[in-house]
């Protein structure tokens, strides 16, 4: 018989139990495929796997000639098929996809199960004689129980699921089926971890600390965790042999997007990098039904829809539906005495039960596997007897129906705090289910609260679980029976706090008479914490009562009484910190300077960095390959600092080839990208230049779009000569806007409205591109990030706080446009002024121009691209006047004039630059070569150090 093309499948060399072969012969006869299996062990009851595996393929047996049967035998049978259109299979995938479903099948079979010996070369099972080798067996089958990750025990996982979680037929399933299917059988693999890294956590007993976060954003898991648990090349062979992709089967997964912006996202670098160090420590958090909006764009005009990312369920998480506390609000307290102590008891009108939702997080190159705890709101199973015993059941049912909104949605907006009651209910909700769990942990192995903080730490990220400084007085105090004085002692050990803006529209402030309705009892006690804050005030600064009323936690005089968060969070931590050098000593200067004056020593800085697994390694793998092969290895895939060693190479003529080559290959997947989003083509030969993140003022995307309406001026006005003599751009820029942010939705039209004008003018051509990508998301900025060339930074100094992208973008080589702002900063210490493109007002020079304004004459360049605007070169002018106004006059808070002709200043040295190829790529090289700094394992070294107090706490490999 021949064998047709490529249908000759070695069979699986399963411990010898089936070594025949399959064939798929589709040439030799009229009317059938002959499918031949040779050389197969004599088993009874293999026929009958044979025929039902032919028939669920939906392939009709038309004859067979089979062997006769002896046992101990090899035989060959053969089977003569049509497809359910009584035809031949011819089609080459079909017959690729029948010999490997056989092959698996005829493997399960003669293995009498599902664990399979590994292949050849890994397994030294078979050496030795027969004693040994039954010790040997006996020793393995109890160290050998994790999964195994060879290519067909990867298969057979994946294929398993299809049929046993998603009860799919496991011959028929699509590429989403695929990618879900895959996810779970990596899930299988990262529980192992998990479990094993959770019971080592238990054996050692180290403290612990516990990141507490309204926001993650996660962003996707499939890849990140197929490469973390060093098992992506296996996964990708199992997957193509069955005839998917990976790289599409990643595309399926919908992006974690349980964040709004930096905040979030340095929230799940930093759980990346507490699992690769090795840490002992546990993310909690909400898990929201609905995470961050989606954005579109109607006629250039934001429109929010909601993200339905749990639809089709999650893969990447395990509900524990035993792990729930009871979580209270409303009602009242009632006071009794006993032996002259009085005690407190909480009534809550309403009550609600949080769930744990747990997601792996493993670490690179490590075995660890760490917890992110996410809760969701459920009804409480406690009867509401009242409204059930007067005959509402209907009514009843549907008020505790109402409980699980506390975790539908994540609030969009990182600009202001919004006073909103769910809000509140939310912080409350998440840090109460999270105190409960971690005391509940605490005693498992402890009868008194002694140890407790040299067990625990509290890292508040940003004030919004600051409640839980009143709520774990209140678990001390009145659930666990503690005084004041020891309950204030432990909770003032426990907790720290980062502090991520300036901005005084974003610190958050509670009125007291909602927390009064909320949550009575723990007004009481933030009361009776400002009321010993103050006296203690007293005796350090005597009777000043405008620097107490300033430093006050409840804000009182002008308009309604008010719960300052911040100053709640900074008594009871015993660590304040800023994200960035600069960030950190601005806080000591203007928002926290009355506490800083009066305690210095919680003062701290901690840089923020970023994890350079998924913005580096994973998501510009062929950058991740060259640089390990300059460097010998990949080491510096968790020390960063090594890539100072790309230094020396900054010169070489091939590498700078190699470099360009590669980002020019980049640069191409994101000109796809942005066909495919938004239409336009462009030319990847271009520069590109890049602004990606929220849309806010300070931000100045307008700074951008005004000196994108110059260049567009300055080619209409150029001869066809000149013309030729311009580096062409293509313009990105990428970012929502909080719902209410009228202003940002304004920017955001006039981008679009811009860009709709130059991409159409054919004067222009290829000269100037700009484009706004809608949507912009983790997932986005992975493909964005690497086929950077320039991206912008270029906030009015002093506003933001770090930035976290500058240090994704400048590790990929993309060279910085900025202002000395936030990280900035730091990121021109260590790759060098000269190698960024900084431009304008300091810090420092800030609050002096803001001062000068009223006098303050705009450069005409700036006057003319704003007239432009107003009278309608870009249509829209009504719509756009408010935006005009922003910037023009004394008004133009954050300077886009006073910093406009240096910014133009800057863009002509980026062009001039452009053109010698050789030092932009040499000034590319260095950005990468100077960004170790801003990995987040060493943010997150340094916090474990001089902050939480905590060691690695690595288990054994396994
Ligand atoms: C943001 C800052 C950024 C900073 C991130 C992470 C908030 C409130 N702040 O500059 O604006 O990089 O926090 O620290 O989201």
């Amino acid at each position: 018989m021949a064998i047709a093309g490529d249908a000759r499948s070695r069979a699986p060399n399963a411990d010898g139990e089936f070594n025949g072969t399959i064939e798929i012969d589709t040439a030799n006869d009229e009317e059938y495929t002959v499918i031949m299996i040779r050389d197969a062990p004599y088993k009874p009851g293999t026929l009958r796997v044979i025929s039902t595996a032919l028939a669920d393929l939906g392939l009709n047996i038309e004859k067979a000639v089979v062997d006769e049967k002896k046992g101990g035998e090899k035989v060959t049978d053969c089977f003569y098929v049509t497809d359910a259109d009584g035809g031949k299979v011819v089609d080459a995938a079909d017959v690729e996809n029948i010999k490997i479903c056989l092959t698996m099948i005829l493997k399960a079979h003669f293995s009498h199960g599902s664990v399979f010996a590994r292949p050849d070369g890994q397994d030294d099972r078979r050496t030795g004689d027969n004693e040994e080798r039954r010790q040997h067996s006996l020793l393995y089958s109890l160290m050998d129980r994790y999964l195994k990750n060879d290519v067909m025990s990867v298969q057979e996982s994946i294929v398993n699921h299809v049929e046993y979680t998603m009860a799919r037929n496991r011959y028929q399933f699509d590429d989403f089926e695929a990618y879900q299917a895959a996810s779970f059988s990596v899930r299988d693999r990262l529980i192992e971890s998990w479990n094993d890294t959770q019971q080592h956590f238990r054996d050692k007993s180290p403290k612990r600390v516990y990141y507490l976060s309204m926001e993650f954003l996660m962003g996707r898991s499939l890849l990140n965790s197929l490469y973390n648990l060093d098992i992506k090349s296996n996964y990708s062979e199992a997957l193509q042999q069955l005839g998917y992709r990976l790289e599409i089967l990643v595309e399926k997964e919908r992006d974690a997007a349980l964040g709004n912006g930096g905040l979030g996202r340095l929230a799940s670098c930093f759980l990346d990098s507490m699992a690769t160090e090795d840490l002992p420590a546990w993310g909690y958090g909400i898990r929201y039904q609905y995470g961050m909006f989606r954005q579109t764009l109607h006629n250039g005009f934001q429109h929010e829809q909601p993200d339905y990312w749990l639809n089709f369920g999650n893969p990447w998480e395990i509900e524990r539906p035993y792990i729930t506390y009871p979580v209270g609000f409303y009602g009242g307290v009632s006071i009794s005495e006993s032996n002259g102590v009085k005690k407190f008891d909480w009534i809550p009108g309403e009550r609600i039960s949080a769930v744990a939702y747990d997601n792996p997080i493993p670490g690179w190159n490590t075995p660890n596997t760490i917890n992110l705890r996410l809760w969701s709101a459920k009804p409480s199973t406690e009867f509401d007897l009242e409204s059930f015993n007067t005959g509402d059941y209907v009514q009843a049912i549907l008020s505790k129906q109402r409980a699980e909104t506390i975790s539908s949605v994540l609030y969009p907006d990182d600009r202001t705090y919004q006073g909103k009651e769910l809000r509140l209910k939310q912080q409350y909700f998440m840090v109460s289910a999270t105190l409960q769990d971690v005391v509940r942990r605490y005693l498992v192995n402890h009868t008194k609260f002694d140890e407790f903080p040299n067990q625990v730490a509290l890292q508040l990220n940003d004030t919004h679980p600051t409640i839980g400084v009143p709520e774990l007085m209140r678990l001390l105090m009145d659930e666990h029976g503690l005084g004041w004085t020891k309950s204030w002692d432990i909770t003032s050990k426990v907790f720290s706090f980062t502090n991520h803006t300036v901005l005084p529209e974003a610190l958050e402030k509670w009125p007291v008479s909602l927390v009064e309705k909320v949550l009575p009892r723990h007004m009481q006690i933030i009361y009776d914490i400002n009321w010993r804050f103050i006296q203690e005030l007293r005796g350090a600064i005597g009777d000043d009562y405008v620097r107490i009323g300033r430093m006050s936690i409840i804000e009182e005089g002008t308009g309604e009484k008010m719960v300052r968060m911040a100053h709640l969070a900074m008594v009871a931590s015993h660590t304040v910190n800023g994200v960035a050098a600069i960030h950190s000593e601005l806080i000591k200067k203007t928002i926290f300077k009355d506490f800083y004056d009066l305690m210095p020593d919680k003062f701290q800085n901690k840089t923020n960095g970023v994890t350079q697994r998924r913005w580096l390694a994973f998501c510009n793998p062929q950058l991740r390959d060259l640089i390990s092969s300059k460097l010998g290895d990949d080491a510096w895939i968790r020390e960063l600092d090594m890539l100072r060693g790309l230094e020396k190479f900054a010169d070489d003529e091939k590498f700078q080839s190699e470099w360009r080559s590669i980002k020019l290959s980049n640069k191409k997947r994101l000109a796809e990208f942005i066909k495919e989003k938004t239409g336009t083509v462009v030319n990847p030969d271009s520069l590109f230049d890049i602004q990606v993140k929220r849309i806010h003022e300070y931000k100045r995307q307008l700074l951008n779009v005004l000196s994108i309406i110059h260049r567009y001026n300055a080619i209409k006005a150029a001869t066809p000569k000149e013309r030729e003599k311009m580096v062409p751009r293509v313009c990105v820029i990428g970012g929502k806007a909080a719902p209410g942010y009228d202003m940002a939705k304004r920017i955001i039209k006039l981008v679009c409205s811009v860009g709709d004008k130059v991409n159409n003018d054919p004067d222009v051509g290829d000269l100037l591109k700009l484009v706004f990508i809608p949507d912009y998301n983790v997932s986005s900025a992975e493909i964005i990030v690497p086929g950077a060339e320039l991206s912008q930074h270029i906030s009015t100094a002093g506003t933001e706080a770090s930035g976290t992208s500058n240090m994704k973008f400048a590790m990929n080589g993309c060279l910085i446009i900025g202002t000395m702002d936030g990280a900035n900063v730091e990121i021109a210490e260590e790759i060098g002024k000269e190698n960024m493109f900084i431009f304008g007002a300091s810090a420092t020079e800030v609050p002096i121009l803001r001062a000068e304004r009223s006098r303050y004459k705009p450069p005409p360049e700036f006057d003319n691209v704003v007239k432009q605007i107003r009278a309608g070169a870009f249509g829209w002018a009504e719509y756009f006047a408010p935006v005009c106004d922003a910037v023009h006059g004394g008004a133009d808070y954050y300077l886009l004039a006073n910093d406009f002709a240096d910014y133009l200043r800057a863009q002509q040295l980026v062009d001039a630059t452009y053109k010698d190829e050789k030092k932009w790529t040499k000034m590319s090289i260095l950005s990468t070569a100077g960004s170790g700094k801003f990995s987040s394992d060493r943010t997150i070294r340094q916090y474990a150090k001089e902050i939480w107090g905590i060691e690695p706490c690595r288990r054994p490999s396994p």
